[in-house]
């Protein structure tokens, strides 16, 4: 019983305690407690074998704490399983719903007997939805557009949240001795922003072995199939894990088949056909009347090869432009981890970040960065606690004395997000811009306006001599908000012109621009910035989703100006 885990029952708990109408106190307890919980450094189960004190931890109480307690000696909570005799689990997908919060999930629930999405769709429909009180015409609109979002977020899980699954599971495995090598193959190889289930692939000679191994995951609820060579699992998420045992003859054919994409899969089929082969889960073989001969198969590279192709990333294995390039033999050098010399968006304890200046510096510089910006909210974006222009001004000068004492080759750029205005217009004066080293340029509030009224803001933003770069461009986050109607190619070209930078942006739920963008900037030619945009020092590790999505978007380290020293950055994107 891990703290995520612990932080998944309550949060569950205090969601299904709203729908039976629980005091609100105790809901928020255990909703704080599950925060709290899930970003402890110390392990809740470790303190309790060890006899600690829980309640002495800040933010939790004893109720939380007896929860603890039952949660690490019992594995379940009896007041949850209490509850699910009454309320059905799938309400809690009515919560993945945009703008829906628990409290109206709660009213959709206990007034309308709204179970599932399913049932929701039907009731807004039917216009039921908008008599509630609390409710409305517009809000069934809005619930009706968002079913679709919570459908997905249902389906597919976060690249980030498969690639953690995906490294526990393989530990498991790692201790079978009938395996020879595996690998996870499929859109999670691809590093596709969002996986709908994990492939699971062995070289192995005794699958038997292999399946009773994986079939004592701890995580597995139920078997949906098991075969001779083929079993398929769900975990505890509701997510599905399907394995595959192969003879070691045939792994790099079966891997590269179950990587995928289907659409590229398609083409290499079409180029063996050409060339009198076949390709298939066991290998690539010529075609005879009599007897098919085996000519690769044992490992990917082998595969291709045999079409006189080179190795694709997987990354860019989607049927776009890869087999293009490989036939002039410009297949790009996909950018890497170790190319980004800076990261230039992230924020601290001035706004809503949790860490001082020093501290991101010091995380940055251990992780092998050169440089960073400090980059926190400016006023218009109050919740966050954004910047005056006293407040920022004194935390650059601030800045000032920190590169000036650490005296090494890492420098600190003064920079700020500046949230571009509902009306339009920068949300601090030129002047105090002026002053800065790098301008962050992006959108919090009116999100929902028209698509000329946004892309004209976005497009203001990029003429304002001082900014340098937008961010996070397109607004969604996956699985629960939608993009910005906003004209991206518009967007691009004005980027353009005016030699600004675009934002991808490598927090794991945002991931924005997307892949398909991102290849269009750099046909445009267009410089990428990635930037973590973290709000604590463990957020500057999400580089590395960033780089993910960059390679699906065919980028290079020329194609990305942060792999650029700082100087030579300076010399080309300060404004
Ligand atoms: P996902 O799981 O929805 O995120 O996407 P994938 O790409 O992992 O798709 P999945 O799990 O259905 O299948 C894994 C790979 O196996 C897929 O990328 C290509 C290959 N594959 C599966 N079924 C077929 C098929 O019917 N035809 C072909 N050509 N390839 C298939
Ligand atoms: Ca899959
Ligand atoms: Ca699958
Ligand atoms: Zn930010």
């Amino acid at each position: 019983m891990n703290n995520e885990k612990i932080s998944r029952y309550l949060s569950q708990l205090a969601d299904l305690l709203e729908f039976t109408g629980a005091n609100s106190f105790r809901l928020r307890a255990y909703r704080n407690g599950s925060r709290i919980i899930k970003e402890l450094p110390e392990s809740i189960a470790g303190m309790i074998e060890a006899d600690q004190d829980l309640t002495k931890l800040d933010g939790i109480g004893k109720g939380v704490a007896e929860k603890c307690h039952e949660l690490v000696g019992t594995g379940r909570l009896k007041q949850l399983d209490e509850i699910l005799e009454t309320v059905p689990k799938t309400v809690l997908d009515l919560l993945n719903v945009p703008k829906l919060g628990p409290k109206k999930c709660a009213a959709l629930f206990n007034e309308l007997g709204i179970q599932s999405l399913d049932q929701l769709k039907a009731a807004c429909e039917a216009q039921q939805v908008r008599l509630l009180s609390g409710f409305g015409a517009k809000t069934e609109e809005a619930i009706l557009q968002g079913i679709a979002i919570a459908v997905l977020a249902n389906e597919r899980i976060l690249w980030a949240h498969a690639d953690k699954i995906a490294k526990d599971l393989g530990k498991h495995m790692s201790s079978c001795a009938a395996i020879r090598q595996s690998e996870f193959a499929g859109s999670y190889r691809r590093g596709k922003e969002t996986v709908g289930d994990l492939d699971l692939l062995v070289d192995s000679d005794d699958s038997q072995t292999v399946m009773d191994h994986f079939g004592k995951y701890q995580e597995i609820t139920s078997v949906i199939v098991r075969g001779d060579t083929k079993m398929s699992v769900r975990l505890e998420n509701e997510f599905q894990v399907d394995l595959r045992v192969v003879p070691q003859e045939s792994f790099g054919a079966a891997l590269q088949y179950f990587t995928g994409s289907k659409d590229h899969n398609v083409l290499i089929r079409g180029r063996a056909k050409q060339m009198g082969l076949k390709v298939n889960e066991w290998g690539v073989f010529e075609v005879n009347d009599s007897d098919d001969r085996r000519v690769a198969g044992t490992t990917e590279i082998e595969v291709y090869e045999s079409l006189d192709l080179p190795y694709f990333p997987p990354e860019i294995r989607e049927a776009r432009r890869e087999l293009d390039w490989a036939e002039r033999s410009e297949l790009p050098k996909l950018i890497e981890l170790a190319d980004i010399q800076g990261d230039l968006h992230m924020h601290t304890t001035a706004t809503d970040g949790k860490a001082s200046i020093e501290e991101m510096a010091d995380a940055a510089r251990a992780l092998g960065l050169n440089y960073i910006a400090i980059t926190d909210h400016s006023q218009r974006v109050s919740m966050a606690n954004g910047l005056t222009p006293e407040r920022l001004l004194e935390q650059w000068n601030k800045i000032d004395q920190i590169n000036a004492e650490c005296g090494d080759n890492f420098v600190i750029l003064k920079g700020i997000e500046c949230d571009i205005l509902e009306a339009g217009g920068m949300d601090l004066p030129d002047e105090v811009l002026a002053q800065g080293d790098f301008i962050i340029a992006s959108i919090h509030y009116g999100q929902n306006q028209p698509r000329q009224q946004i892309t004209d803001r976005i497009i203001g933003a990029i003429e304002n001599p001082h900014v340098s770069m937008v961010a996070h461009p397109t607004g969604r986050l996956l699985n629960k908000r939608e993009a910005y109607d906003v004209d991206i190619d518009a967007v691009f070209q004005a980027a353009k012109a005016n030699h600004k930078l675009v934002e991808l942006n490598a927090n794991p739920i945002r991931l924005d621009l997307n892949d398909i963008h991102l290849l269009a900037a750099k046909t445009h030619g267009i410089p990428v910035v990635i930037n973590t945009d973290a709000h604590r020092t463990q957020g500057l590790s999400n580089m590395r989703y960033g780089i993910k999505q960059a390679r699906r978007g065919c980028l290079t380290a020329a194609d990305v100006a942060n792999t650029l020293p700082l100087a030579e950055f300076l010399k080309t994107f300060n404004h």
